[in-house]
C-alpha cells in the first residue's frame, strides 16, 4: 500500500516512523511519501492561502498549489496502475469509522490532504473528484488546527489492518467497533492493587462464567457510554439474558427500544 500525504507542515509526520506504522514501512508493507505543499507554490513568499471570497474570518487554502499537486501526485503510477482515493479530513466530513478503516486498509494508494486556516477552497475537491475517488472525512466533533492530526491517527487506524502488519490477527476482531459492543475490561496481576481487587470470576477458570460476565460487562458499558451503539444493535443478536441486562443497566425496562427512540437524548442513568 502506497500513502502520499501532502501538509504544509512535513515533520508533524516524524511519528509514523515509529513503532507499528514504521514496522511496516520497514517490512515493506506500507510506502509513506510526505510533500510540502510549498513545493507548488511559485511566488517568492511561496504563499498557500489567500482572503475569502464572500467576507469571513481567517484564510483560505488557495487552489494552485492543491492543483499542481494532485496532478504531479496522479502522474506517478506507483503501485501499478490502481486508481488513488483522496482523503481529506474536515469537520464538516462525514464520520471516520472502523468500517472505513477496514475498507481503505485493502485500497492500493491513498492520498492525504492536510488542510489548514479556515479549509481549502471547495473547487480543489470538486476538481479533484473528476479525477478520482474523493472522501471528506471527520473523526469527530470538534474543530483542530488543521488535518494534520486527523491524518496521523487515520495512517494508524488503516496500516493496523493491512495484512501482515499486525502479528496476531486474532487480536484485531476482539476489538472495540469490531462487532457493535464496547470491550470488556481487562485486568492482569497482583489481584489486590492499592485496595482494589480483581472480579472473582475472573480468577476461578470457570470458561463459560468468564465468557458471560464479559459479555454483560460490554453490554453495561455499551448502554451507559454509548446509547447510540445500543441503538443500532440488530434485536436479533441478543438473547434473553443480553435483554435482562440491558434492561437493569438504564430505568423503565425494555433499554434497547428506550436508546432507540431517545438516541438524540439518552434517558438518565440509574444510580
Ligand atoms: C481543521 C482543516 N474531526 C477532526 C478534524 C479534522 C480536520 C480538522 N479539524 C478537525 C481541520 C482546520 C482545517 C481541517
Amino acid at each position: 500500500m502506497r500513502l502520499d500525504i501532502v501538509t504544509i507542515f512535513p515533520e508533524y509526520f516524524r511519528p509514523l516512523q515509529l513503532s507499528l506504522v514504521g514496522k511496516a514501512i520497514n517490512k515493506g508493507l506500507v510506502e509513506v511519501g510526505v510533500h510540502d505543499l510549498r513545493r507548488w507554490t511559485s511566488d517568492r513568499h511561496r504563499t498557500v492561502d489567500d482572503t475569502p471570497y464572500g467576507g469571513g474570518a481567517g484564510m483560505v487554502m488557495k487552489p494552485e498549489p492543491w492543483g499542481r499537486a494532485l496532478d504531479e501526485l496522479l502522474l506517478d503510477p506507483t503501485p501499478s496502475d490502481a486508481e488513488p482515493m483522496l482523503i481529506v479530513p474536515t469537520p464538516s466530513g462525514e464520520r471516520f469509522t472502523q468500517e472505513y478503516a477496514h475498507e481503505w486498509a485493502a485500497e492500493k494508494r491513498l492520498i492525504f490532504a492536510c488542510g489548514r486556516y479556515e479549509g481549502i477552497d471547495a473547487r480543489v475537491v470538486e476538481h479533484a473528484a473528476t479525477r478520482m475517488r474523493v472522501r471528506e472525512v471527520s473523526l469527530g466533533d470538534y474543530v483542530l488546527n488543521g488535518g494534520e492530526v486527523a491524518v496521523l491517527a487515520m495512517v494508524e487506524a488503516i496500516t493496523r489492518l493491512v495484512p501482515g502488519v499486525i502479528g496476531n490477527a486474532g487480536s484485531l476482531v476482539e476489538e472495540s467497533h469490531e462487532d457493535g459492543l464496547l470491550e470488556y475490561p481487562v485486568f492482569t496481576k497482583p489481584p489486590l492493587w492499592h485496595g482494589h481487587g480483581v472480579p472473582e470470576v475472573l480468577l476461578s477458570g470457570h470458561h463459560g462464567q468468564i465468557a458471560r460476565w464479559r459479555r454483560d460487562e460490554r453490554l453495561r458499558r455499551t448502554a451507559l457510554r454509548r446509547p447510540d451503539m445500543i441503538a443500532r444493535l440488530d434485536p436479533a443478536d441478543l438473547d434473553a439474558r443480553d435483554r435482562e441486562v440491558l434492561a437493569h443497566v438504564l430505568p423503565g425496562g425494555d433499554t434497547w427500544t428506550q436508546a432507540a427512540q431517545f438516541q438524540a437524548s439518552p434517558p438518565a442513568v440509574a444510580d
